[in-house]
């Protein structure tokens, strides 16, 4: 029996399934049993099971699965079923949205980007539909619905990138394409077209909140478990006992750096960092080719970049001092 409980190691006590509370449940929505891993339980909760679907379950895990299937089904046609080709292209294998020639036209032949325009509706149902999920759930059970409005910030930037802008800018062919390297290389083709994504100012708030929610994460984790040992992964006793766990992580920070998040507080903070980072993520997006053509010069003109151009420097002669138009 470990005294020390460490990062890895956790005792797991086994008794019957916790079927939870079904005040206000449909239960004919919710799976009847529930099963026990022991290798889920060195990650979380080792009882898998009761699943609650619901009607907006069943739309979403369908049309996913629809979406899934049809950008799968575009891959094999594009190898000719040669299961061979296709997982050695599987990574560079693209449905792409149609040409700019078609605009928003819905009026597109299926193999030349009909079928992207009915994988991507499917995908917005399904995207959609989770969303009505998470928040059901979140009402039945009488919780907040913190999940879901951090969860619709992640579907703002979802939109942006394949409706909302797509629409702005006229056409369809502005969306994303399903694909490991494509979507990749198309991220990169956009920072490139609209003059260096990093001069966008919310693609820097974007990083910031990204790369500030991996460093919170960090620190509460670490905290936590360091705590652990007085009890403080037991949220419950800690907000009634003083002296012990809570109050030893709240000093450690205070004695670090003056300041020390509450046990509440700290949860507040993960939440806005990781809810700015897609809605300042969305608005950079939204603006670009709509607002700002050229990131680079814009950050020029606002003094918010550098006068050179470093990137396409060939010789002393290319730094030419950028000069904002005449007024
Ligand atoms: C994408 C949206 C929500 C997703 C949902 C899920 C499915 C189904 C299917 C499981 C993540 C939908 C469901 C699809 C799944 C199955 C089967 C959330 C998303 C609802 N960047 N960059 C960001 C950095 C550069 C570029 C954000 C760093 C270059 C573009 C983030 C660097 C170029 C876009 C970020 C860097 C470039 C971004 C994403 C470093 C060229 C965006 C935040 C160190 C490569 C996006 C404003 C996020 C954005 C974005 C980080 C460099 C281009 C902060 C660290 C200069 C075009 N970049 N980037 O949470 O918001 O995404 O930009 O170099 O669109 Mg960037």
């Amino acid at each position: 029996m470990p005294s020390y409980q460490n990062i890895f190691t956790q005792v797991q006590v086994q008794g019957p399934p916790e079927m939870g509370m079904v005040e206000d449940t449909p239960l004919e929505d919710r799976t009847k049993s529930a099963g026990f891993s022991q290798l889920l339980g060195w990650f979380g909760n080792a009882q898998l099971g009761p699943v609650y679907l619901g009607p907006f379950g069943v739309v979403s895990l369908i049309t996913g699965g629809l979406w899934f299937f049809l950008v799968g089904i575009s891959f094999w046609v594009q190898v000719d079923f040669h299961p061979g080709r296709f997982f050695r292209d599987l990574f560079y294998l693209a449905l792409e949205p149609p040409a700019p020639e078609y605009g928003l036209s819905l009026a597109v032949p299926l193999w030349d980007g009909g079928l992207y325009l009915i994988a991507s509706f499917l995908l917005l149902i399904s995207v959609l539909a989770w969303w009505v999920r998470s928040y059901v759930l979140a009402a039945q059970l009488k919780m907040g619905k913190h999940v879901a409005w951090a969860f619709a910030s992640a579907i703002w930037l979802f939109l942006v990138l394949g409706l909302f802008r797509p629409i702005l800018m006229g056409s369809w062919s502005e969306a994303v394409p399903y694909g490991i390297f494509p979507h990749l290389d198309w991220t990169n083709l956009f920072s490139l077209t609209y003059g260096n994504l990093f001069y966008n100012p919310f693609h820097a708030l974007s990083i910031v909140f990204l790369y500030g929610s991996t460093l919170l994460f960090a620190m509460h984790g670490a905290t936590i478990l360091a705590v652990s040992r007085f009890g403080g992964d037991r949220e419950l006793e800690q907000i009634a006992d003083r002296g012990t766990a809570s109050e030893r992580a709240g000093l450690f920070w205070r004695w670090t750096m003056g300041f020390n998040a509450t046990m509440e507080g700290i949860h507040r903070w993960a939440w806005w960092f990781a809810v700015l980072t897609t809605l300042t993520g969305g608005i950079g997006i939204l603006l670009t080719g709509t607002v700002v053509d050229n990131w680079f010069v814009w950050a020029q003109e606002h003094g918010y970049g550098a006068a050179q151009n470093y990137v396409t420097a060939q010789t002393p002669e290319d730094f030419i001092i950028y000069q904002p138009p005449a007024e």
